[in-house]
């Protein structure tokens, strides 16, 4: 693993460190607002008073923390692998190009020993599930590695109300940040209640430590509503969304490409508008997560 020296110190001095995740570069953005975005997200998280560390695969080896021109790489190079959980043995020992997932990301966070993570949605139950068994590796892991993950809700294209129930099995504690209901990525609120609303980074950091203290494995899902003035329409993206996913099937489309086919289909059935929104919300993250690592770092 390489951990680059802004990090590495970082970490040493138990000063604030934002993990952030390459998949969304590589598999969920066009070029080059991909990699426009995920510059601005590390400079927001530095103008905060945190360091990011970008994460990703190069030649096989984890980088923690890559460099602008790496992250240039991740987001124009061709074939590099979407990279989650059981993929990374494979990816390590042929040293391959990876980009990882909230999954992957959360593994190689955790090695660093960086406790906060920041990204746009993570993965979930897919809709049709029942029949396909089309769960993200994303759930799991956030069942067993201890980082808190900060998200706008699970990803609208997503059966949102199994996601959570998925997630109560698994023992995942899911905060809402100034809000009661469940945010889902593109709109700020759902119908779904959630248990827990939290007003501050200090008491999401408290909560963190409460966790720690007891010994709990697992990770905190955080979900941070989309700004209001770029939040989409519900139901106009429930359109949108069902239109993605027939093409989706009519296409023979599965499995982990099904994620990267919908979220660009969606920007082009929006005309860029959920591109707009998708980088709102995760630059409106990057400021949340800075700050509980900040506020986790003085517990
Ligand atoms: N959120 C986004 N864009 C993305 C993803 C999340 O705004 O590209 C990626 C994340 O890396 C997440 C992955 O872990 O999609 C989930 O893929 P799957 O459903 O195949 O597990
Ligand atoms: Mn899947």
């Amino acid at each position: 693993m390489k951990i680059n020296d802004d990090v590495l110190k970082a970490l040493k001095e138990n000063r604030p460190v934002v993990a952030l995740e390459s998949t969304i570069i590589s598999h969920g953005m066009p070029y080059p607002r991909n990699v426009e975005v995920a510059l601005a997200v590390e400079d927001i998280i530095r103008r905060e008073g945190a360091v990011p560390a970008t994460i990703g695969i190069i030649d096989g080896e984890p980088i923690i923390g890559m460099n602008p021109e790496e992250i240039e790489q991740f987001g124009k190079r061709k074939g590099i692998l979407k990279v989650s959980r059981r993929d990374l043995p494979y990816v390590k020992a042929n040293k391959l190009w990876g980009a990882t997932t909230v999954a992957a990301t959360m593994i190689l966070a955790n090695l660093a020993g960086i406790k906060v993570f920041v990204t746009g949605g993570i993965g979930g139950v897919h809709r049709g599930a029942t029949e396909t068994f089309d769960i993200s590796a994303d759930l799991d892991e956030l069942s067993k590695t201890p980082i808190t993950v900060v998200c706008a809700g699970p990803k609208a294209i997503l059966d949102i109300d199994l996601t959570m129930e998925y997630l109560e099995t698994k023992g995942v504690l899911v905060l809402g940040y100034k809000t009661d209901t469940l945010p889902c990525f593109y709109t700020r609120s759902s119908n779904i209640k959630l248990e827990y609303n939290v007003n501050s980074p200090l008491e999401i950091a408290k909560v963190i430590k409460a966790k720690d203290e007891l010994k709990l494995e697992n990770g905190i899902l955080v979900t941070n509503p989309i700004p209001e003035q770029y939040s989409l329409n519900h139901s106009m993206m429930e359109e949108t969304i069902n239109k993605a996913i027939a093409k989706m099937k009519s296409l023979g489309i599965k499995g982990k490409e099904e994620t990267p086919f919908l979220l660009k289909e969606i920007v082009e059935l929006t005309h860029g508008e959920s591109l707009e929104a998708n980088i709102a919300l995760v630059e409106n993250n990057a400021k949340l997560g800075a700050n509980v690592a900040i506020e986790l770092a003085k517990l």
